[in-house]
């Protein structure tokens, strides 16, 4: 049996973040990104989320190079390669390189018509068993330290399971240690997204004495040998962000240990069939995991709790409420916190309804192409 895809609609949204999002490396306020529609024979419709920035300072994707090769090199491969399941869409788009975001904003797009197609919720179709998701929360970097801290109490009033935040050169210990003092017992852990190098390395071991859950890719966006060295000589595990792109990134880093955790983002590594592949080895081998984010919307956060289900998920990710983020979300209904964990849904596909009034609101172009 094929999938029999109908047509496939690439919406390009701009949406503006309800705070400035500040990293080592700049700021992110306006979001300029795709919602992949992906339309069936029988009128059913799976949804993806590109999550590439308008700049390449996370990895080397932009909202520009998804669109290039969703439109002229994914789209063509997937008119011309009728599939029967979406573990499939992998193999099919293997002979492009790297372009992580792109095949992942189709691939999970065609996840999500399959279960519809079969009538499940997408959770239930991949083996996800945890029906409550921790929420952790990922705070950007402030100028104001007393700022940041304000922030931190009201997302602990709201029953967040951990916090994250961004440091960078400079503004590191300083901010860790009125925060520690601030709350003695928060899980708290930090996110360098590459700011050190190992020339840093005496001054990242004073990091250890701030009981941090974990440090986030404190060295090279690509590296996962000098992780090993660092990890080595730290207490503190490190957590592999943005050098992950594929199970073999994540055998290699704990074949090397270079980390204890990993943070697992749906986008960076090519879609579902590879997140589940690298969910499986870290269960077979007792690796922490989380699921990371990328300031989504409505779809790719749907998309990031279903993940969330499998069992190996086993400390808080980044995923919490659309109000969080935005002030009107694109689905329905919008992603709540109760009690810091969200509550799973066994509706069909992803589970949440696109709220055509808010996403009208923010598309500024659609273009659709169709199959036969
Ligand atoms: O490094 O995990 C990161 C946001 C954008 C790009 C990279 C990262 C992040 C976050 C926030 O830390 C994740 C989120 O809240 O969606
Ligand atoms: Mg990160």
């Amino acid at each position: 049996m094929s999938l029999n895809i109908n047509e496939i609609t690439l919406n390009r949204l701009n949406m503006t973040l309800k705070h400035p999002f500040k990293t080592s490396f700049g700021v992110v306020q306006d979001k300029d990104f795709f919602i992949i529609e992906i339309n069936d024979d029988q009128g059913l419709t799976g949804y993806g989320e590109s999550v590439a920035f308008s700049s390449p300072w996370y990895t080397e994707e932009t909202s520009e190079t998804t669109l290039h090769v969703m439109r002229d090199f994914l789209i063509p491969l997937l008119q011309e390669t009728p599939i029967s399941h979406p573990s499939e869409v992998t193999d099919v788009f293997r002979v492009i390189r790297g372009n992580n975001m792109a095949k992942a904003a189709i691939e999970t797009a065609i996840w999500d018509l399959y279960a519809k197609q079969v009538n499940l919720p997408l959770h239930q179709l991949i083996g996800g068993k945890q029906m409550q998701i921790a929420a952790g929360v990922s705070l950007g970097i402030e100028s104001d330290t007393t700022k940041l801290i304000t922030k931190i109490k009201e997302h602990i009033n709201k029953g967040v399971k951990r916090v994250k935040i961004k440091i960078k050169k400079d503004h590191d210990i300083e901010i860790i240690k009125q925060v520690r003092e601030a709350f003695p017992n928060l899980p708290l852990m930090v996110d360098a997204n590459s700011a050190y190098t190992l020339a840093d390395i005496d001054h990242l071991k004073k990091f250890d004495d701030y009981n941090l859950l974990m440090i986030e890719q404190p060295l090279g966006h690509d590296d996962i040998f000098e992780h090993s060295i660092l990890q080595k000589q730290l207490a503190t595990p490190l957590c592999l962000d943005e050098s992950i792109y594929s199970l073999e990134d994540v055998i290699l880093a704990h074949q090397l240990g270079s980390c204890q955790v990993i943070n697992l983002k749906l986008g960076r590594v090519g879609g579902l069939s590879e997140a589940i592949k690298i969910h499986d080895y870290c269960v077979k081998h007792k690796i922490d995991l989380w699921c990371g984010g990328m300031l989504e919307a409505g779809i790719g956060r749907a998309h990031n709790i279903a993940l969330s289900t499998l069992p190996g998920f086993n400390l808080p990710g980044d995923t919490g409420a659309s109000a969080h983020y935005w002030f009107k979300d694109i689905i329905k209904p919008e992603v709540t916190l109760l009690d810091g964990e969200i509550e799973v849904n066994n509706n069909i596909g992803i589970g949440y309804e696109l709220n055509s009034d808010h996403f009208h609101e923010y598309v500024v172009d659609k273009v659709s192409y169709p199959f036969n």
